[in-house]
């Protein structure tokens, strides 16, 4: 195990690799100062929880407390190395200021109560609720880093038990888009490609991603690939000249909101050369035909001048994905967090499938995930859909599901689609929406226009229950606070972005009284007295493992099918790709190898929905366009963001990441090596932009927009003139004073828009201005 310094060096050193070759091994750890390997009691296989990569690691652990970590040499995803985060932040779990007790509000202030205190709260004001105003007054808000068993549990009890349509995750704000633009194209959510194919690829476009800061485990595999023997050409899509871009053979800096155009322009030249491979189009997809409609619209030169992009690096870009060989295609936030997110996902898809990219090493789309769980909030159904990809649209589906659930038919929700988040908050808002129970997120940072999330969360007439490890802004406002047990702490099963499944296992102790969610999930059902059909409890499992099994009987057939897998295997293998059934006792590396796809219209997740307004499409006009199951080929036109730079706010804003925290820091904020690498949110801005602006690197600037105003020190980098990028980390929880830092979220400034089809909201789009704050004036100062 190689120790670094990672805050300096986070890519680590290079081990160069070909076209088909395996990727070396470098196993990367960290242990607490002082301590070597000898130190270490035992070693505890968990995987990476600070991001959607999967890394495969071990926890050290020494008279009961976690010390460090270490990354798997054997397994599939990481090959040993780690992330800069994974190295640092799991300080956070021995941090002091846990939550140790349930805290609830009397008299206006939260003070520490009892578990039976809390719950039965709790389970009066549902009982309450549900005889006064029935199941629709209560709703879920859960996460993308819980387990698998966590989120099932959760959705058979809100879908099952409660009978309310109002569940959803913060994938909502992650990876909705990348669910509805594989349900669109593939006719249900599910990665095509592996991280394999990164050791193939000849070509590999990423698209609204800085995976070098977001997915830095990855990264390194391309960084190995290029500093191999026949590299391969990386296509970036970004505003700004980040890592990815620096890398790049061919660097596409949009005007931020205008993605769709320049997918559909860059479609218009891979079929005007006719770098199309007509047999797989034949063979394995309908809809071409209105795709060559809809782009002969996008000629470079009208796309050039929407998207502010040169018209022969646009040829260029177009001219490396139609003579790719072997394509891999990634996609995130720069795409999904924008006005036509969906549709403009979509057009990567349809790249990949005119070329006929799929099922072959090397080949493929990840329509990305972000958070580490993502893709089992949305698998178990905690996103609102119904469990195991089963479609909400079809009948057969939901009677299956009540049958497994030993449940009437009529108790699971199907009335309408699936509450999606931002409509949960404006019910809230209404008064329609009574209680609200938030798992593992914490939207009063992480939602758009934070004023109003405060405003709506903060009511007295909202029931809020807010279970995390830590006194969040969002618990904050809560009536009642749960301790939750985290990683580390509680055992259970999560599946990254490529679908590979690990177990990750209970190290330590939580701390006080902090219990794991699903005991806490669970304890609620039980409190309620669900019953099925039988006057069985409903839920019937009373623990992860067989939280899991039941998980495996209901994923049983379907694409994310988990029959194959145990605990014990994954304990003896590490990472296992999804399918892993029966027949494919080893998981299944890449999807539709076979050119066939989880699209037939009695099998398939989801009818579509239109692309523009986002309406689902109903069932006969899916079964009569696509009766063979086929992928589907959507186009779409181009429409401007709903709110444009101007005179008053002449800048447009966007929103991200930096590779040395995680989200609203409540983890990386409390690593002291990772807090002191970005302590305090900046402002990125062009060299033009600063001059004319009278603003120097270091300088505190005001950035504004319609909704609010958020001081920032300014860091002149690489970014698209008229372009502003704010960090969305900070809340006004501070690591070092450990009091609030108001006006410094970059959610103050954003908008409550969504797209259409996905509902995922815009973090990436929003008209700002930008100011130098006057030297005397220090108040709200953010050194
Ligand atoms: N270090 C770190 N890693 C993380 C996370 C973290 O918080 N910190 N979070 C995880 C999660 S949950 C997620 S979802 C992922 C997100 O991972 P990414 O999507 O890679 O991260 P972001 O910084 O949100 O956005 C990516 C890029 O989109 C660009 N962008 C902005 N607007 C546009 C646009 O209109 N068009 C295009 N083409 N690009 C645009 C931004 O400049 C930015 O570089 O990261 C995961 N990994
Ligand atoms: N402006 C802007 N806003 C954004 C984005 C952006 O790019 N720009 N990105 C969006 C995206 S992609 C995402 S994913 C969201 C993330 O937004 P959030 O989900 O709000 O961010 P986190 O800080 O990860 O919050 C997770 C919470 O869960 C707690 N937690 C961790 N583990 C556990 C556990 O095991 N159990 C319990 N009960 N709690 C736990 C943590 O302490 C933390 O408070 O932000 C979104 N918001
Ligand atoms: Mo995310």
């Amino acid at each position: 195990m190689a120790e670094r310094d990672a805050i300096t060096d986070p890519w680590g050193a290079r081990t160069p690799y070909g076209p088909g070759e395996r990727w070396p091994v470098r196993v990367d750890g960290h242990l607490a100062d002082g301590l070597t390997e000898d130190d270490v009691d035992r070693w505890v296989p968990t995987a990476a929880v600070l991001h959607s990569n999967g890394d495969g690691m071990e926890l050290a652990v020494r008279d009961g407390r976690i010390v460090g970590v270490r990354g798997r040499a054997d397994d599939r995803v990481n090959h040993g190395r780690l992330d800069v985060k994974d190295l640092y932040g799991w300080q956070a779990g021995n941090s002091a200021d846990r939550l140790t007790t349930p805290l609830v509000r009397r008299d206006g202030t939260l003070r520490p109560s009892t578990w039976d205190e809390a719950m039965t709260r709790i389970t009066d004001h549902a009982k309450g609720l549900l005889a006064e105003q029935g199941p629709s007054a209560l709703g879920f808000y859960t996460s993308g880093q819980l387990f698998a068993e966590e989120y099932y549990t959760l959705a058979a009890i809100a879908h099952g038990g409660v009978g309310t349509n109002h569940l959803d995750g913060n994938t909502r704000l992650c990876t909705a888009t990348a669910a509805a633009a594989l349900k669109t194209s593939f006719g249900c959510d599910g990665q095509p490609a592996s991280y394999t194919d990164v050791d193939h690829a000849d070509v590999i476009a990423l698209f609204g991603h800085n995976m070098a800061e977001t997915q830095s485990v990855l990264w390194t595999r391309v960084l190995d690939r290029l500093a191999g023997p026949n590299p391969p050409a990386l296509l970036c899509v970004d505003p700004r000249t980040t890592e990815v871009a620096k890398a790049a053979t061919v660097h596409l800096a949009p005007m931020p909101g205008t993605n769709l155009a320049l997918m559909n322009g860059l479609l218009h030249e891979i079929l005007a050369n006719d770098w199309v491979d007509h047999e797989f189009v034949d063979r394995c997809t309908v809809g071409f035909a209105d795709l060559e409609a809809m782009v002969a619209d996008y000629p470079p030169d009208r796309v050039a001048s929407i998207c502010g992009v040169a018209e022969g690096q646009l040829r260029e870009a177009a001219a490396l994905l139609g003579h790719a060989e072997r394509l891999l295609c990634t996609v995130l936030q720069g795409f999904y967090q924008s006005h036509q997110a969906s549709a403009a996902s979509v057009q990567v898809n349809n790249v990949v499938l005119v070329r006929g990219m799929l099922g072959r090493p090397g080949c493929g789309v990840l329509q990305m995930n972000g958070q580490p769980t993502a893709e089992n909030t949305r698998e178990c159904g905690a996103d609102g859909d119904l469990t195991g990809f089963r479609n909400w649209a079809n009948d057969a589906h939901v009677a299956e599901l009540a049958d497994l659930w030993n449940l009437d038919v009529g108790q699971i929700p199907h009335y309408a689609p699936p509450t999606h988040l931002m409509q949960l908050m404006r019910y809230a808002e209404n008064g329609t929406l009574r209680f609200l129970w938030v798992s593992a997120t914490n939207p009063a940072v992480s939602l758009p226009e934070l004023s109003r999330v405060r405003a709506v969360l903060g009511q007295d007439r909202l029931f809020l229950v807010v279970q995390d490890a830590f006194l969040t802004e969002t618990a904050a406002l809560a009536d009642v606070v749960l301790p939750a047990a985290i990683w580390g702490e509680k055992t259970g099963t999560f599946t990254n972005a490529d679908r590979t499944v690990h177990l990750s296992d209970k190290a330590v102790d939580p701390p006080g009284e902090a219990r794991a969610d699903l005991d806490i999930f669970l304890d609620f059902a039980r409190r309620m007295g669900f019953r099925d059909k039988d006057g069985a409890a409903f839920p019937p499992w009373q623990d992860p493992e067989s939280a899991f099994e039941a998980w495996k009987k209901a994923s049983a057939g379907r694409p994310c099918d988990y029959t194959g897998l145990s605990y014990e295997l994954l304990r003896a293998r590490g990472g296992v790709q999804w399918p892993c059934n029966e027949d494919n006792p080893d998981g299944t590396e890449r999807l539709y190898t076979d050119g066939r796809f989880f699209a037939d219209p009695d099998y398939c997740e989801s009818y579509g929905r239109d692309l523009i307004t986002g309406a689902p499409a109903e069932p006969d006009q899916y079964r009569a366009e696509n009766p063979d199951g086929k992928a589907l080929i959507r186009a779409a036109e181009y429409l401007p963001p709903h709110e444009t730079p101007g005179d008053d706010f002449p800048f447009a804003l966007i929103t991200g990441r930096t590779i040395y925290h995680f989200h609203t820091r409540t983890k990386t904020g409390r690593a002291p090596e990772l807090n002191d690498a970005a302590p305090d949110v900046w402002v990125e801005m062009s060299p033009s932009d600063a001059a004319a602006a009278g603003l120097g690197e270091g300088d505190l600037a005001e950035v504004t927009t319609p909704r609010g105003a958020v001081r920032a020190r300014v860091r002149i980098g690489g970014i698209r003139e008229g372009v502003l990028f704010l960090p969305f980390h900070y809340g006004y929880w501070d690591t070092d004073s450990g009091g609030d830092k108001a006006g410094r979220a970059a959610n103050e400034l954003t908008m409550t828009d969504w797209d259409p089809v996905s509902k995922q909201p815009l973090f990436k789009t929003a008209a700002a201005a930008v100011s130098r704050v006057p030297d005397e004036d220090t108040r709200g100062d953010v050194t």
